[in-house]
């Protein structure tokens, strides 16, 4: 078939070389960017055929997020701007790793497997982060498309949760919202601007927010961004791209892995900081006060805050929808039970990884989810979208309830369903804050973090240890789990449990207990037992 020639053709243009395989982790393909060509195009056929199945357009984002600007990674985007489901992440790996001579034979077996039509039209958005090496991976993905005779639209620099917006606006015809740069800053800041018009008399000082860009494409969208805003976000961006290495010695890892506050960034005292990571899909908070010391406000901390909103709304709007929060095993014990004790909402705990937590989200009427590192959103049920938009109408301008409502329906606008947005979730923290009168001080004393740590141990085989409940339980190798379980016993307030990190060769170890010096001494400890 003449479709097939062109496939053929093309992809020796893009080799695979020799004996080198990768896998599809967590978010994607990752690892240095001259290993990644070959995986670029042919990842560009696999959303073509994913295209085809589906009958919708497929996004395709070309970024490592927070790793060295020297790597770079490759994710699929499924129509409703999801994470591609597991089996197309086993096509993915498949196709990737497959020999040069066996390429057309494997791309054959996925159609047959999914009783695919080639001659189904196809549809691919394609999006880059600003690595060097972004330019021509991204290319690589454009021929993958086009030699299998689909369409692309090539987005060119778009944040990680832009291009899933794009594709979910494209999917639903326009319901979501309209499908360019433009149309995202415009659903945003109007959205934005409705809801902060309900908190009178804001200060320039309350209005200021400092953002650390890290050096990426978040700080090249947050410029173009700005103008939309109209000064009720008076943005100082720091780690503009300008000068700086991406995610060198800035942005969100960085700060929440070293807990302090990235170079390049001239912080007052408790002054309000934010940090994107370098595709813009995580974001964490933090201020230094009086003292010099240095307070972090995480995903936990951010999944308090709106969750704590969105609750009180639904009481002022008398609506009765369930609202729950998703954490993984990250998440600071502290968080757990406040929101448990005090807030009384269900928390649930998934595995690490946003398409675990965006799966368990889907299950409630309004689902927050936050990774601790500060990846997350929160999902309204179409049920639930439906009703509030309803209220918004039927209740009369008099009604004490309708200025909830009204918030309701405006933070549902604000908020990136699709995926964790930095930008969209800095502008429902600065939302939520400006309405409740809140500092960033405040907000961190709705609870107190208990101290933790993380370690990571290299062994010979990272995956000897498997794990259950949701990662909080090694079920393998025999005995570690009663060992941590001793090791915990001997500390107050203590929790530990170790996992294989899906995205390094490596275990990952983390404690927390009533005080530093326990966390420490406990993560130690642990990782002694897992050698
Ligand atoms: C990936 C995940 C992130 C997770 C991290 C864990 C996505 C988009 N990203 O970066 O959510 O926290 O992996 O890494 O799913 P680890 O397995 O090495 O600890
Ligand atoms: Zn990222």
């Amino acid at each position: 078939m003449a479709q097939f020639d062109k496939v053929s053709q093309k992809s020796k243009l893009h080799p695979k070389p020799e004996g080198l395989t990768l896998q599809y982790g967590t978010a994607g393909f990752r690892t240095h960017a001259k290993h990644l060509d070959h995986i670029m195009f042919r990842m560009g056929l696999l959303a073509t055929l994913r295209s085809k199945k589906t009958k919708s357009t497929i996004g395709v984002m070309v970024t490592a997020s927070h790793n060295p600007e020297e790597d770079n990674g490759v994710k699929l985007i499924d129509p409703m701007g999801e994470m591609v489901t597991a089996v197309w992440e086993g096509y993915a790996t498949q196709l990737a790793n497959a020999e040069q001579d066996s390429l057309l034979k494997e791309l054959k077996d996925i159609l047959e497997k999914e009783d695919i039509d080639v001659s189904e039209p196809a549809s691919v958005y394609v999006g880059k982060d600003t690595r060097p090496s972004s330019a021509s991976l991204s290319q690589a993905v454009l021929d993958g498309v086009s030699s299998l005779g689909g369409k692309t639209h090539d987005y060119g620099l778009v944040t990680t949760p832009q291009l899933h917006y794009m594709v979910c606006c494209c999917n639903t015809r326009g319901c979501y919202g309209s499908p360019t740069v433009e149309g995202y800053y415009q659903k945003l800041s109007q959205a934005f601007l409705q809801l902060t018009q309900n908190a009178s008399n804001r200060t320039d000082d309350q209005k200021r927010l400092q953002v650390d860009g890290a050096n990426g494409i978040g700080a090249l969208k947050m410029r173009e961004m700005e103008a939309f805003l109209r000064s009720e976000l008076q943005v100082v961006l720091s780690n503009d791209g300008s000068s700086g290495k991406l995610n060198h010695m800035c942005g969100a890892d960085y700060v929440k892995v070293q807990q302090k506050a990235p170079q390049g960034m001239n912080m007052g005292v408790g002054e309000r900081c934010c940090s994107f990571d370098g595709d813009a899909d995580r974001i964490v908070y933090y201020y230094t006060d009086s003292k010099g010391c240095f307070h972090l406000l995480d995903g936990d901390k951010i999944a308090t805050l709106i969750s704590t909103y969105l609750k009180e709304l639904l009481t002022q709007a008398g609506l009765n929808l369930q609202i729950a929060v998703v954490q993984t095993a990250y998440a600071n014990g502290s968080s757990t039970r406040y929101l448990e004790d005090v807030m009384k909402v269900v928390v649930c705990c998934t595995k690490t990884g946003v398409k675990h937590l965006h799966h368990a989200a889907q299950e409630y009427d309004i689902g927050v989810y936050f990774e601790a590192n500060g990846h997350g959103t929160v999902l309204f049920s179409k049920a639930a979208q439906k009703q509030i938009q309803e209220l918004v109408k039927d209740l009369n301008t008099n009604d004490e309830r309708k200025q909830a409502v009204k918030l309701l329906e405006s933070t549902i606008n604000l908020i990136n369903q699709t995926v964790g947005d930095a930008i969209s979730d800095m502008l429902v923290i600065e939302a939520v804050l400006a309405i409740r009168g809140m500092s960033v001080q405040d907000w961190d004393a709705i609870y107190t973090d208990l101290p933790n740590r993380q370690l990571k141990v290299t062994v010979s085989d990272r995956r000897v240890i498997d794990t259950t409940d949701a990662e909080r339980k090694a079920v393998t190798p025999e005995g570690l789990q009663d060992a941590i379980d001793s090791l915990v016993k001997k500390y107050k307030n203590a929790r530990s449990f170790v996992r294989p990190s899906g995205t390094e060769d490596v275990v990952r170890v983390y404690a927390e207990a009533d005080t530093q010096e326990s966390a420490d001494s406990l993560a130690h400890e642990v990782s002694l037992a897992v050698y």
